[in-house]
């Protein structure tokens, strides 16, 4: 990637809706950003890096678990600031939004919201430092958009239970020293349980062959007989709203981080078109530019208002999760949509790595699948509005 440029556009001043702190915080992480991560992203991703030695500067800097009390290592933050640190590291790349994400919301919430006091203080300050790195285990090779049909399961053996089945594409799975992991008891009611490497018949064999988040790492996590302690399960939650919760959080977060990648894009293409001159003059004049330049700040800067509405509603706990699916939602299709129009409107530079579209547009195709795919947040929109379940 050429230098760092990027100037987030603000094209309603919506920086007066924002504190001091708010401000301080996204520009703290964009500021690493651009040290740390915007000079070696493009070869990460080029070479499939996943670059594990900047987790415990993320734990530095605060990414991880934001919103979870001081007390637990966490940034007692509110949702705003939350969602600006995503949106400031999926600017850059959403791989590494992803490790942030899963390690805070579906890692770090689970353990804080439905854990004991023992697995909130173990586990909680070794993930907020990055000590250690978590992933979550819900999809399954034949579970994925119907979570509920998962066959991973446990059994009562005494003080342990024992755990079968296998999870497929887990984010930071080769790496994590732990995972919250999904399963159903022999009652077929869904538990959580926390799973560490080095539980014998636990492995997480990586998935080779991805053409998206290639700076993140994804395996398998595959239960061959393993026995978790019992004291492992997370004792407050029980049923399918334990994971869909941790998800609600998650999905807020890349709400305001495909934000960031579709802000990067359109920066970009404005930059872009105002150097670059044909027909002897700048190609941001011709009105086809100048349209799809148009279209892309209007759409920003409707997803921007939508995505502040929402992180005032977390923060006071009026959010419904159906509201939290349409800001997804709409964030990865307006970001899909201004990756399309600013990769042409790079030309034939818009496919190097020279630019970040292309890594942007890949990145994005895992973005609008993973969290619930693009037409499963519909789905939940269409039945908050009818009250009708298309899903049954
Ligand atoms: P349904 O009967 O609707 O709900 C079961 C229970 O869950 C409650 N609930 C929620 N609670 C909190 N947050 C939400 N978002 C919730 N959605 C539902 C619901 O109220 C009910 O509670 P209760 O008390 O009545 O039991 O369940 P369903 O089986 O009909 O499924 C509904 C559906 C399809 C919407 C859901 O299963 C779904 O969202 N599917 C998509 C699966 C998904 O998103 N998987 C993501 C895997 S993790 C991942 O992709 C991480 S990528 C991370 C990264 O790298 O950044
Ligand atoms: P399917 O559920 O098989 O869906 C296939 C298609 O059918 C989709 O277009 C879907 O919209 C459509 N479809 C399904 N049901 C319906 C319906 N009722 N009506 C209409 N259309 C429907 N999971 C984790 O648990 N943890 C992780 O950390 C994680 N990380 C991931 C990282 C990456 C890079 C990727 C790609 C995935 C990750 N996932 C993770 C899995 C992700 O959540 C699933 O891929 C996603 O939920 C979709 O499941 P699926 O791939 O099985 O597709």
């Amino acid at each position: 990637m050429a230098q760092d440029l990027f100037t987030h556009p603000d094209y309603y001043q919506l920086d007066e809706l924002l504190t001091d702190e708010h401000k301080l915080i996204r520009d703290t992480v964009r500021a690493w950003i651009k040290k740390e991560v915007s000079p070696n992203i493009e070869n990460w991703a080029q070479n499939n890096h996943f670059p594990k030695h900047l987790v415990p500067q993320m734990g530095d800097l605060g990414v991880f678990g934001p919103t979870v009390p001081i007390e637990y290592g966490g940034g007692g933050l509110d949702y705003i600031s939350y969602g600006l640190m995503m949106q400031e590291i999926e600017r850059c790349d959403s791989g590494m939004r992803s490790t942030a994400s899963v390690q805070g919301s579906l890692v770090m919430y689970p353990i804080y919201a439905y854990g004991s006091e023992e697995q909130r203080k173990k586990y909680l300050p070794k993930l907020a430092s990055g000590e250690w790195l978590g992933c979550f285990g819900l999809t399954e090779p034949d579970s994925g958009s119907d979570p509920n049909s998962m066959i991973t399961n446990i059994k009562d053996a005494g003080d342990h239970v024992i755990l079968n089945g296998a999870k497929m594409w887990i984010s930071n799975a080769p790496e994590a020293q732990v995972a919250v992991v999904w399963a159903k008891d022999e009652a077929g009611v869904i538990r959580g349980l926390i799973v560490e490497r080095g539980m014998e018949g636990f492995t997480t064999p990586e998935i080779h062959g991805k053409w998206s988040l290639r700076a993140s790492c994804t395996g398998e996590l595959v239960f061959d007989n393993v026995k978790v302690p019992k004291e492992n399960i997370l004792p407050n939650v029980q049923g399918l709203k334990g994971p869909l919760g941790c998800l609600s959080k998650a999905r807020y977060g890349i709400a305001w981080g495909a934000l960031g990648a579709a802000m990067d894009c359109y920066d970009s293409a404005l930059r872009y078109t105002l150097q670059r001159s044909q027909f002897g003059k700048q190609i941001a004049g011709f009105q086809l530019q100048q349209k799809k330049l148009a279209e892309m700040i209007t759409e920003i800067t409707k997803g921007q208002l939508l995505v502040w509405r929402l992180g005032m509603l977390m923060n006071d706990g009026r959010a419904t999760p159906a509201q939290v699916s349409m800001a997804k939602r709409n964030s990865c299709e307006i970001a899909l949509n201004i990756c399309r129009e600013a990769r042409q409107m790079h030309g034939g530079m818009g496919i190097t790595g020279e630019y970040s579209i292309m890594r942007h547009m890949m990145n994005l195709e895992s973005v609008v699948t993973y969290e619930g795919t693009h037409d499963i947040h519909l789905l939940i929109t269409g039945m908050d509005v009818t009250g009708i379940n298309a899903f049954k």
